[in-house]
Formats: structure tokens, C-alpha cells, sequence
């Protein structure tokens, strides 16, 4: 064996294995040191430790291929030193920004050197020694002759069958991460997805492809492309309702996301049960504007949809998600800009998942936002995440301490996870909640994680009126998306007191309702009949801040405005109005009567023009946000008063210590909750019944174990 090996190191193969080898085990160390790759179950294990393995030796396979064996072994070298530098690099980028280098950060200069520049130096560790000891056995083998050059002719048949064994590998990686994890690069969640399941190289190549066909997309384009977009614009811009006008002026404004929601479940009863109590009781309060007919319009990206049309009213894409393929790289006019530009708001989104999933780590940059707090500045017990992060009623009382912290106005945004599928949760959490007893799990999950994130959610609202903040905020709810496919349909229907036998596609578009609640002390709300989506909020929201929105590029329009426009089109162009639900496929429609889901088998052709001049325009719509979200249009156009964002101001590390700071910089004019308070902190009066915080008397608040690196506050004291 070991004779088999010393011979091995002598020929042209051993040296290419050889650095194989070396590539392959300091990555998957890296992986398990220093990278957080979260890793679920045996299988995730299992593609982590392999996934180095078949890029690198493709890459290296191919030097395999020259006459001159000098030339293999030095160009396998260089390729060597380049996986090495590759991988440790992304190390110390890691350990500032928690994600991965991407294509574009390699080429544009500015943000390498933000990168890796002085300030890699300060991210090093002493144990990075690990990742270089190789390169010390490689010149003591070398200088101990241990390895021989081979100046043998190496056969091309050899080198194809090294090439194909290479790729047979990364065929089996990529099926076992299709396996693992469905839709991994359609949806691109993430890039720690990515290279979780396929490895750095994979993740380099892939997005390098991405970012070259966007690059190339956006090269078409120019100032007068913008011309159709201001067109529609100006012909569709609904004025503000006078009643509504300002009502909310300067408030705080407080979103909450809650993940998966249908607006089934309002009002839903499972034995007996209430089984959202608090947002039903939000939903019939007369102090919240309640939209009955409300409809996400989310395509493959999901929750990232919901956030791109919640904050820049331009819809997502129709594949893939827009914030991973191009909101890391595309100019903004988003909501925490504007509010921030135009009433000097304070922005924050909090969320207990990794920050670079969806690429918020980024997006959110390119969007205005001054603080991220994602999963680090979240307790990490055993028992305090499920899938996708921090339990909901962790991720609210620990925010208090952020929170409070934030220079009021502020525009804070939580992004709740716990109701997500697969929707487990143990009883403790559920507080006793009895399921129902479908033959779907899914389904009978579902309502319990919903009666948690109920919980959750009216936990914080207690909290908010007795600190006081309830009375200067306005508090927007929203359901993303569907939390049941149109699969679990036939087990939910009789819950809603339906026959699964007469259930049809006209049921399943109706079901697409999702909450969209704005609840503010005082304000004249009731239960809103009108029709709507996900793409109107945002002009909603502005006008009742007191925004003029007319210089913006929406899609969408006021809700409650006389002038606004009820059609509601999905991303797969179905679309819904007032009195019927129209189904598109392959641009074929068939039409329901929303008063009885009757199907119209011979609509009289005054209808069916009507829908096809409506099914016509929402389609321009979407082709005109596609278009301007591929080509990057809005760096085109700046609206009157708006200054293009600068993601460079914000830095999303320490942002506790910014805070502070931020605060004692300020004195007696900072703004905070905290400051108003005397100096004392409210996290006292948040009361929880979560059982991870029963141990205690007071919530565990973890500061965040960071870097001491670069805590300047970038965001500017107001
Ligand atoms: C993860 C969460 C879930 O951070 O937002 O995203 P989804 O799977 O619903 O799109
Ligand atoms: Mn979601």
C-alpha cells in the first residue's frame, strides 16, 4: 500500500491526486471551522464532505491534457495556489460579511478591496495556519524527492478517463443535491445553499454564468427604455384619498410578515378552537383597515417576492427570485430610502435566519436599510430554531433590545419564520393546541405553527402598549404567500367546510388571499371590500405616511384611493377582479363567476374582450417591471427629491455598538424609546410565555459575539 502510494507520488496522476486531496480536506475543514454551512442531517454531512471533491479534480484533470509535463505540473500548481487563495479568502471575507465572494465582488474592484483589503489582515486567525500547512508538506516532499516528475507521455485516454470520472462525480453531487434540497438552483435561496450542496468552485462557475447573462441583458438597455415605464406610470398613478391622506405622519411604522398566512385562517375554528384568536380579534378591530380581498402575487422567490413588492411596489420575476439573481447589483427606490430621505426615518429589519439567505445581507443595502439583525444577534440554544431560525416569540422579545434602541420615527420590519412548512413545532410551543386530524400532516401542522405565530404576534402587541410605543406606530400585517400547495387542497377543504370532490382550480386562486391588516390607534378602519395584491401596498402605506408617491415607479396603487385599480394579476398572468377569476393557460382563459365559482363555458364576447383588454394590460405590467428589474432601469431615472442610495453606508456588523453610539452621540435629542424612558431599557416589561425563556426571569440577551473590526457607526445620527 504504502510502496503503491510512494509510486503513485512519482507519476503525473499522484502529483494531480495528491493536491486533490489537499484542496479537498482544508475546504471541508474550512466548512466545519470556520463557516457556518449549517448542516440538518446525515445527507447534508454527506454532500458537504464531497462536494470539493469532483470540481477540483475537474479543474485539475484537465492540465492532464498537455504534451509537455512541465506544463501539468506547473499549471496544476497554479491552479492549486488559485483554489487555495479562492478558499481562504472567502474565509476572511466570511468572517465579516457571513456569506460567500461572489462573481461580481471578484471583479469590481472597489468591493474586493472592501473586502480583502487592510481590513483582511484584521480578520485573520492564528489556526488559519491549517489551511497552509499543505503547501509546507508539498515543498518538503518536493525538496525530499518524495515526489517525482514524470516526464513519461501521458495518454489522452488516460487524462479523459480522470476528466469523466470527474464529471460522473459532480453529476452524482448535483443529484443528491436536487435530492436534498428541490429546486436548489432555480430558486437560488442562497449562497450558502449553494455551496453547502455544491461547493465553492460550483457556486463561482454558476454564478459567474448568472451574473454574465444578466450583464449582458442589462448592456441592452438605456435612458429612453425608460419611457414606456413613465408612461404607464403617469396613466396609472391613483391620488391619495383625502380621508387618508397623512393620517399616520410621521409614526413609526411597524411590519410584520407573517410567514405563510392565508387569510383562511382568520376566523378559522379547529375543534372548537379559535385558532388565531389575537389577529382575528386585529381584523375586526375598528382601528384597522382590513382587506378582505387581498392577494399575494408571489412567483418561484417566494417570501423575497413579497418583500420586493412590499418595498419597491415592482413585482418579482417570473423565475427565480429577484433578490438573488439581480437585487445584489440593481439601484433601488425602496421604501426605507424613501422614508428615510423624505420624514428622516431610522430603518430595521429583524429576522432569525441567516443573513445571506434570499441575499438579504445585500439587498438590503442596495435598498436603504441602516440595520440588519439577523440570526447572530438571536439566542442559539438547541431547542431555539426550527428550519428556518430563531422561534417567533424569541425573535420578537429579543428584538426589544434593538429596538429601543432605534432613533424614532422608525420603519421596522419583522420577518417572522415558525409558520413555515414543514410546519413542526412541539406542544410545549403550541401551547396545547389540538390539530386537526387530516390524513395530511402538512395540514394539520399548519394551524398549530399559525396559532403559535398568533401567540407571537399579540405577545409583541402587549408589549408595544405597555411601553408605549403602540400609541406613535402604525402597525402593518401581511401573509407573504400561501403556507398550503394546491396538493394539500383536498385535505384542507373539509376543515373549510368543503367537498374536495367539486374543489377546482377557481378555489385554488380564491385561496390566495392573504392578511393585509394597517392597525394604528385612531384610525378610521373597518373591513375593506376592495380587490388588491401585494403590489399595491406600498403606495397604500406612503400616502398614509404622508408621501407624495407620484415621482415614484410603482406598479401598484393606493388601495384606498377612489381611483385604484382592482385588478390583481398573478405571476403565472391568472388574474382576479372583483366579479370574476380568470385562469391562464398557456395564454388560454377560462373564466369564473367569483359570486358562484361557476365556470363560464360561453361567455358573451363583450366579457371576453373586457378580460382579454384586462388580461392585456396587468401583462404589460408585468412585462414592464420585468423590464425594468432586468435591465436595471431605475439607475436611469432618479425621482424628484431622491438621492440614489449608496449600499457602501451601511455596515451590518456590531450594530448594537452603532447604536449606542449613534445614542450618546445624540444626548438629550436622541429619540430612541429607550432615551424617552429615562435611560432605562423596556425589555423588562415584554412577557412571554415561551418555554426556552421560562428558566429565567428576564430574557437571556446574548451580545452578539462579533469582531471589534470597523464599528463606526455608517449610518448618520438624525
Ligand atoms: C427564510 C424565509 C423563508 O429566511 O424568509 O423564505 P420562503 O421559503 O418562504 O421563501
Ligand atoms: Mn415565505
Amino acid at each position: 500500500m504504502i510502496t503503491n502510494l510512494k509510486h503513485l507520488l512519482k507519476r503525473r496522476t499522484g502529483w494531480i491526486l495528491l493536491l486533490v486531496a489537499f484542496i479537498w480536506i482544508k475546504t471541508v475543514i474550512a466548512y466545519y471551522w470556520d463557516f457556518n454551512m449549517g448542516a440538518m442531517d446525515p445527507m447534508q454531512h454527506l454532500l458537504l464532505i464531497i462536494n470539493p471533491l469532483a470540481s477540483t479534480l475537474l479543474l485539475l484533470s484537465l492540465t492532464l491534457y498537455f504534451k509537455k509535463p512541465k506544463a501539468t505540473y506547473l499549471i496544476a500548481f497554479v491552479i492549486y495556489l488559485l483554489e487555495t487563495i479562492l478558499l481562504y479568502s472567502n474565509i476572511l471575507y466570511y468572517r465579516e460579511f457571513n456569506d460567500f465572494i461572489s462573481f461580481n465582488t471578484i471583479v469590481s474592484v472597489g468591493k474586493v478591496s472592501k473586502g480583502l483589503g487592510s481590513s483582511a489582515i484584521a480578520m485573520a486567525q492564528i489556526h488559519d495556519v491549517i489551511y497552509f500547512v499543505d503547501l509546507i508538506i508539498l515543498i518538503i516532499l518536493l525538496g525530499t524527492k518524495k515526489i517525482g516528475f514524470d516526464s513519461r507521455p501521458y495518454s489522452r485516454l488516460q487524462a479523459f478517463t480522470i476528466t469523466s470520472l470527474a464529471l460522473a462525480g459532480l453529476s452524482l453531487n448535483l443529484f443528491l443535491a436536487e435530492l436534498s434540497r428541490p429546486q436548489l438552483l432555480l430558486r437560488t435561496f442562497d449562497r450558502t445553499y449553494i455551496v453547502k450542496y455544491l461547493g465553492l468552485n460550483s457556486f463561482l462557475a454558476y454564478d459567474g454564468l448568472k451574473t454574465a447573462q444578466s450583464n449582458s441583458l442589462r448592456s441592452t438597455a438605456q435612458g429612453t427604455s425608460m419611457d414606456p415605464v413613465l408612461q404607464f406610470v403617469h396613466q396609472h398613478y391613483a391620488a391619495a384619498n383625502p380621508q387618508y391622506a397623512g393620517v399616520a405622519r410621521g409614526k413609526n411604522v411597524i411590519i410584520i410578515h407573517l410567514e405563510s398566512f392565508q387569510q383562511f385562517l382568520i376566523d378559522s375554528k379547529v375543534k372548537n378552537q379559535e385558532v388565531t384568536p389575537f389577529l382575528n380579534s386585529l381584523y375586526h378591530d375598528n382601528n384597522t383597515l382590513s382587506f378582505a380581498n387581498f392577494f399575494h402575487e408571489v412567483g418561484q422567490g417566494k417570501t423575497s417576492d413579497a418583500e420586493t413588492m412590499l418595498e419597491t411596489s415592482l413585482f418579482g420575476l417570473p423565475e427565480g427570485s429577484f433578490f438573488t439573481s439581480l437585487g445584489t447589483n440593481n439601484t433601488f427606490q425602496a421604501a426605507p430610502a424613501i422614508l428615510d430621505q423624505q420624514q428622516h426615518y431610522t430603518s430595521a429589519v429583524f429576522h432569525g435566519n441567516i443573513g445571506s439567505f434570499w441575499s438579504r445581507d445585500t439587498v438590503y443595502k442596495n435598498m436603504g436599510y441602516h440595520y440588519f439583525f439577523d440570526q447572530k444577534y438571536y439566542q442559539q440554544t438547541a431547542d431555539s430554531n426550527t428550519y428556518w431560525g430563531s422561534k417567533d416569540k424569541l425573535l420578537f422579545s429579543e428584538s426589544i433590545k434593538y429596538l429601543e434602541q432605534l432613533q424614532q420615527p422608525f420603519y421596522a420590519k419583522f420577518l417572522t419564520v415558525t409558520n413555515h412548512n414543514p410546519y413542526e413545532l412541539s406542544d410545549v410551543d403550541t401551547d396545547g393546541f389540538e390539530k386537526p386530524d387530516t390524513n395530511n400532516t402538512m395540514v394539520n401542522n399548519y394551524f398549530a405553527t399559525a396559532h403559535y405565530l398568533d401567540e407571537a404576534v399579540h405577545e409583541f402587541f402587549d408589549y408595544l402598549k405597555s411601553s408605549g410605543l403602540y400609541n406613535n406606530s402604525i402597525v402593518v400585517l401581511y401573509g407573504d404567500h400561501f403556507g398550503l400547495n394546491e396538493g394539500d387542497e383536498s385535505a384542507l377543504a373539509p376543515l373549510l367546510n368543503r367537498d374536495p370532490n367539486t374543489w377546482t382550480e377557481f378555489d385554488h386562486l380564491q385561496l390566495q388571499r392573504v392578511p393585509f391588516m394597517i392597525h394604528m390607534p385612531g384610525l378610521k378602519g373597518g373591513i375593506q371590500k376592495q380587490y388588491g395584491g401585494e403590489i399595491d401596498s406600498l403606495p397604500t402605506l406612503l400616502h398614509l405616511l404622508g408621501v407624495n408617491t407620484k415621482p415614484y415607479i410603482f406598479m401598484g396603487s393606493d388601495l384606498l384611493s377612489p381611483q385604484h385599480d382592482q385588478n390583481v394579476i398573478f405571476r403565472n398572468r391568472s388574474f382576479i377582479t372583483p366579479k370574476y377569476t380568470v385562469v391562464n393557460n398557456n395564454d388560454k382563459m377560462t373564466i369564473y363567476q367569483n359570486s358562484n365559482g361557476e365556470k363560464l363555458f360561453q361567455p358573451d364576447e363583450l366579457l371576453r374582450q373586457k378580460l382579454q383588454k384586462i388580461s392585456h394590460n396587468k401583462n404589460h405590467e408585468l412585462e414592464l417591471s420585468d423590464t425594468i428589474n432586468k435591465t436595471n432601469l431605475l439607475r436611469f431615472y432618479t425621482p424628484q427629491g431622491f438621492t440614489p442610495v449608496d449600499p457602501k453606508k451601511y455596515n451590518y456588523q456590531n450594530q448594537y455598538q452603532q447604536l449606542l453610539k449613534i445614542r450618546n452621540n445624540l444626548g438629550e435629542h436622541s429619540t430612541s424609546l429607550f432615551s424617552h424612558n429615562g435611560n432605562k431599557s423596556t425589555t423588562g416589561l415584554y412577557k412571554t410565555d415561551a418555554p426556552e425563556l421560562q428558566n429565567n426571569n428576564a430574557p437571556i440577551y446574548e451580545i452578539p459575539q462579533q469582531n471589534n473590526f470597523s464599528s463606526k457607526p455608517r449610518h448618520k445620527a438624525q
